[in-house]
């Protein structure tokens, strides 16, 4: 067999070590599952079939391995991590399974026996779209990370019947449809129907008075409703250590339908059950920006009480003190989304364990940890007071608790500053009073970080500034990662065996190994064999957009990339006016010697976004414009891949060439998708922004194109009254591309259909700076394509770009929360 295969990668075993279910017993434990548990013929079984099978007899494997972490983790009476998260975007499961197993050979040797071959039936999977974007995405890179590095941890979430809406692209629009994932079966979990726990909303607060004479807090009424646990596999990379995700999801509680079923009312219970059920139905479509749904609040308590009570389980069979909670258990917050838990926690030990509130919070704050992911304004989570009454109570309650306590201190500590109390108040107080999460969130943990070093650094120095004064030792940052098994090793399995070839496998789990690339990166040969296995996946990707979309791409042109979720701030709209830019020199002068690109969008805007979605719509629009004019033939092309996903990231990350990470600088938090795309081998294009700011320290800046202004440029231009017409009246290019898109260049048939996004950018102030930044971002992308006219050159910063990401592997960042957060060790 030719060794510089995926399938010869695939039979490396280097590490692993013997499953308890032996390797070679796959393809009889495929058709085991065909006929047992799926109940099919198994002489014929189909694809969908066999891919169901193959998941059921690794998941038996699976279990095996989790039985005995779990075994490790108590034996050791480890200190436990808990990781909440409203999401997680695991991606398909198959291949990441095989590939941690070990197994992926077998698989596929077991396939071709039954007449498949891995590719087809992976292609079967239907990806859990349990998030939104780069808060979710991240969470399943940490939970992979925690696998490979033994942490006895746990990831808690809910199991949404929908996930993230499934995006059609239909004339240029973007439609949603309900992404029904559950439909092909469960084959990766166990629900534990057997496992459930109470979750209580609304009702009332009695208060008594007990015979100790303590006050007493009881809730009266409202309903209850139960979670059910589905636990899903996290293999860590070959070291048969197997985490779980536990996810939940409601059900019905009994005593209210038998109640219900007892006075005959049949259709109301029925109706009641729907209701319950109701709240993990599906997932919020919005990346950024909170929806202030009742629904929405009930998902997020419902994720906590459930968790908590799990926690606690747990920790009572230890048979040790309260006081021990904090040495025992870390409950980490993936943004505010459960920051209910802190007050959750606190009735927990004040009302039902009935520890003096000092006591209890004083286990609380040494017990939470919280991590930011977003300074847009408009993203910081709050709740309307009122609203939190009614689904919460009791909580509502401990909160103001909380709050009168936190001011109290605040007021011995800042005594001349009254107006203090009322910016850090955990309650917003105006016409109408909201709860603060994030104010809840860093009062209620010893830990708060961001998520990139300029992240970090802004946090502390602006958004939550008077935080950092009052408690500056919470404060610390933790830059994101992404995990390598995923992100190189599958995704691009041919440059992971090349990258292997020359410098064995140590890198899947320790990437800072990559360096030994460098100084590969002078050699003419390792350069022509980089840059065949990145043509050969770009024709890969060619093929496939012209399976979908029916265009035509030359592999051999630069593919400028831009995907990920559609929101102004991340200025696709910028990239558009540059790519009509482009197309008026060539319409201009069609021998101006433009480089030959393909620009390709991806992502969803969320379905209520007007303005992300009529972008899209110009996207498409422009695409179709200049895709059909004969002047401009393979010069430029313009691609919309609809509904981007994580199958679809695998797809695209390996065959681009240019990645565009073009926020306005201080609003990406940290970004993930730049790290996946540089691991790959991509040359960014960037502003100085969340973590692109690291990724230039690591990589240099010849290796990546940076531009436009910096944060605090932004903020003096903001503050000195930004005049965006300005650069309209001087920059005749840029004017030429507004007067296009505002006459309905674009839109033939209703000339008006764009005309409110250049008046967002002429007439209604810019937010984004969209103009501010144009110039200088055309500048650098001629600097781009003259540097890939250096093929060569080209190929050098390819690969310097990947030797140089090691930093960036998500096992770097959670060995950091693992020893500089949580206190904890592999087990
Ligand atoms: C996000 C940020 O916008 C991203 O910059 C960041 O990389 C990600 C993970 O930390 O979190 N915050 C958010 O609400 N959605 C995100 O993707």
């Amino acid at each position: 067999m030719d060794s510089t295969t995926p399938e010869a990668l695939a039979g490396m075993r280097e590490t692993a070590s013997p499953a308890t279910l032996p390797a070679d017993t796959l393809k009889a434990d495929i058709l085991w599952h065909v006929l047992y548990s799926l109940g099919r013929d198994n002489e014929r079984p189909d694809r969908q079939t066999v891919f169901r099978a193959l998941a059921l007899a690794l998941r038996d494997r699976l279990v095996e391995k989790w039985i005995a972490s779990q075994r490790a983790i108590y034996a050791k009476s480890s200190k436990r991590v808990y990781y909440l998260s409203l999401e997680f975007l695991p991606g398909p499961f198959l291949r990441q399974n095989l590939i941690a197993l070990g197994l992926e050979k077998e698989a596929r040797d077991a396939l071709t026996e039954l007449g498949f071959t891995l590719d087809d039936v992976a292609g079967e999977e239907w990806e859990p779209g349990l998030g939104n974007g780069g808060l979710g995405r991240l969470a399943s890179c940490y939970l992979d990370s925690m696998a490979a590095l033994r942490l006895p941890a746990y990831g808690y979430g809910i199991r949404y019947a929908f996930g993230i809406f499934h995006q059609l692209i239909r004339d240029g629009q973007q439609v949603e449809r309900a992404d029904n994932w559950l439909r092909g079966g469960q084959h990766w979990e166990f629900e534990r129907t057997h496992y459930m726990h109470p979750v209580r909303f609304y009702g009332s607060v009695r208060e008594w008075v007990d015979e100790q004479g303590r006050l007493r807090h009881t809730l009266e009424g409202g309903s209850t409703v139960m979670a059910m646990a589905c636990d899903m596999f996290i293999p860590g990379y070959r070291n048969d250590y197997v985490l779980n995700m536990r996810l939940w999801a409601a059900k019905s509680s009994r005593e209210f339908e038998f109640s219900f079923f007892n006075t005959g009312d049949y259709i109301g219970a029925v109706e009641k059950k729907i209701r319950d059920e109701n709240i993990s139905m599906v997932l919020y479509p919005n990346d950024e920006a909170p929806e202030g749904k009742e629904l929405r609040l009930k998902q997020q308590f419902f994720l906590v009480s459930a968790t908590m009570q799990d926690i606690v389980r747990r920790f009572r069979k230890k048979g040790v003190a309260w006081d021990q909670f904090p040495r025992k258990n870390v409950i980490h917050l993936n943004e505010t989304h459960p920051a209910v838990a802190i007050p959750e926690l606190m009735r927990l030990l004040v009302d039902e364990e009935l520890l003096p509130w000092e006591e209890a919070w004083y286990i609380c704050v040494r017990t939470f940890a919280y991590t930011n992911h977003t300074v847009l304004p408009e993203a910081l989570e709050v709740w309307p007071e009122e609203l939190f009454r009614k689904v919460l109570p009791r909580h509502l309650q401990i909160i103001y608790e909380i709050n009168r306590r936190f001011l109290h201190d605040v007021r011995r500590q800042f005594p001349h500053d009254p107006g203090l109390l009322a910016r850090v108040s955990l309650i917003h107080e105006g016409e109408q009073r909201f709860v603060r999460m994030s104010h809840l969130a860093i009062v209620g943990s010893f830990s708060v970080n961001g998520v990139s070093a300029h992240h970090s650094n802004i946090i502390k120095e602006s958004i939550f500034n008077e935080f950092y004064k009052i408690f500056p030792e919470r404060f610390n940052n933790k830059t994101n990662g992404i995990t390598p098994r995923r992100w190189l090793r599958q995704c691009n399995p041919t440059l992971a065996w090349l990258i292997t070839e020359h410098i064995g496998t140590e890198w899947l789990t320790d990437l800072e190994q990559l360096k030994k690339l460098e100084p590969y990166a002078e050699s003419a040969g390792f350069q022509k064999a980089w840059m065949e296995v990145r043509l050969r996946n770009k024709q890969k990707l060619a093929e496939y957009i012209h399976a979908k979309n029916g265009i035509t791409i030359l592999p051999e042109s630069l593919y400028d990339v831009h995907v990920k979720r559609f929101h102004e701030y991340k200025r696709q709209l910028l990239n558009i006016l540059h790519v009509i830019t482009l197309y008026n020199r060539i319409r201009r002068d069609p021998d101006a010697g433009i480089v030959p690109r393909t620009f390709i969008f991806g992502g969803k805007a969320a379905p209520g976004y007007y303005m992300a979605k009529h972008i899209i719509q110009l996207i498409n629009a422009v695409g179709y414009t200049i895709n059909t004019d004969p002047r401009v033939g393979d010069m430029l092309k313009v691609v919309f891949l609809q509904n981007y996903c994580v199958t679809l990231a695998e797809r695209i990350m390996p065959a681009t060439d240019l990645s565009e990470q073009i926020s306005t600088a201080g609003m990406e938090a940290s970004g993930t998708g730049n790290m996946k795309f540089a691991l790959n081998g991509a040359i960014t294009i960037g502003t100085h922004d969340g973590a692109n700011i690291e990724m230039l320290e690591h990589v240099g800046d010849e290796n990546l194109f940076l531009f436009g202004l910096l944060s605090h440029e932004v903020e003096d231009l903001r503050r000195q009254g930004y005049n965006p017409r300005t650069f309209y009246e001087t920059d005749s290019e840029l004017r030429e591309v507004l007067d296009m898109i505002s006459g309905g260049y674009f839109s033939p048939g209703d000339p008006h259909m764009f005309r409110d996004i250049v008046e967002s950018l002429l007439n209604h102030g810019d937010r984004y700076m969209v103009l501010a930044d144009f110039r200088s971002y055309a500048y650098r992308q001629q600097d781009a394509a003259r540097a890939y006219l250096d093929q060569p050159g080209w190929a050098r910063r390819s690969m310097l770009n990947t030797a140089r990401m090691g930093f960036f592997s998500s096992d770097r960042s959670m060995g950091e929360y693992a020893r500089d957060i949580w206190g904890v060790e592999g087990v």
